[in-house]
């Protein structure tokens, strides 16, 4: 294998990164580190990734990258007829902002909205109630503006094909999904979702997750 290697875990940001390596048809490597065994915190996957978390993508030099919207960026770069990403520097920085955008909500309200018990300090019913619902009310938010941006248009750019940032809104309405929020108010953001599970790349991706967890 000539290709990058990507480590990753079931339904996390991880599957992000295989949708942009596989729609940007790099030949890649994909292996599966089972976080509820713990193995992201072993000697040899600290080795690998220090931070102790998926993604993590070993280029073929050795050099190891983190964090989902930096790799995305990287297979867009590294596959630049893929359309993954824009070329322009306005269109490349617009991409980047949904990329850190879904970062950026990812990482700060699936935690509360998940495990509120480790975010309240002392816990209570009353708190851990407070914390989660303050963190689906950021989720909703979230999904609302990704409704506004694809007002007129298929994809997020405004462009005739996806992009990395398709894949960033769609991970934040997968959350969304998995939270259990409404969709019927979000007409625009269904369709997306509808287009954006079409492509072969998320397609594959999704089967590939899913026969990693043994689904
Ligand atoms: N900022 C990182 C976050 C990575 C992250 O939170 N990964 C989770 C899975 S989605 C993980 O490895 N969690 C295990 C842990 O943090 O112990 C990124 O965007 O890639």
């Amino acid at each position: 294998m000539s290709g990058p290697v990507l480590f990753t875990a079931p339904f996390t940001s991880g599957n992000a990164v295989l949708i942009a390596l596989l729609e940007a048809g790099i030949p890649h490597e994909t292996r599966y580190v089972n976080l509820r065994a713990g193995e992201h915190k072993r000697p040899e996957f600290l080795a690998i990734n220090p931070k102790g978390q998926v993604p993590a993508l070993q280029l073929p030099d050795g050099r190891v990258l983190t964090e989902h919207p930096a790799l995305m960026a990287w297979a867009a770069a590294a596959a630049p007829d893929s359309g993954l990403m824009p070329a322009d520097p306005a269109g490349m920085a617009e991409a980047l902002q949904w990329a850190t955008w879904g970062g950026w909500v990812l990482g700060t309200a699936i935690g509360p909205a998940y495990a509120p018990a480790r975010y309240a300090e002392p816990s209570s019913p009353e708190t851990e109630a407070a914390i989660r619902a303050r963190a689906l009310a950021k989720l909703a938010a979230a999904l609302d503006l990704a409704e506004a941006a694809l007002e007129g248009r298929d994809w997020v750019l405004g462009g005739a094909r996806r992009s990395i940032a398709d894949i960033s809104v769609q991970m934040v309405a997968g959350a969304g999904r998995m939270f259990g929020l409404p969709f019927d108010r979000l007409p625009r953001l269904s369709a997306h979702g509808e287009r954006f599970g079409a492509l072969p790349g998320v397609q594959a991706a999704r089967e590939s997750d899913k026969a990693a967890a043994g689904q």
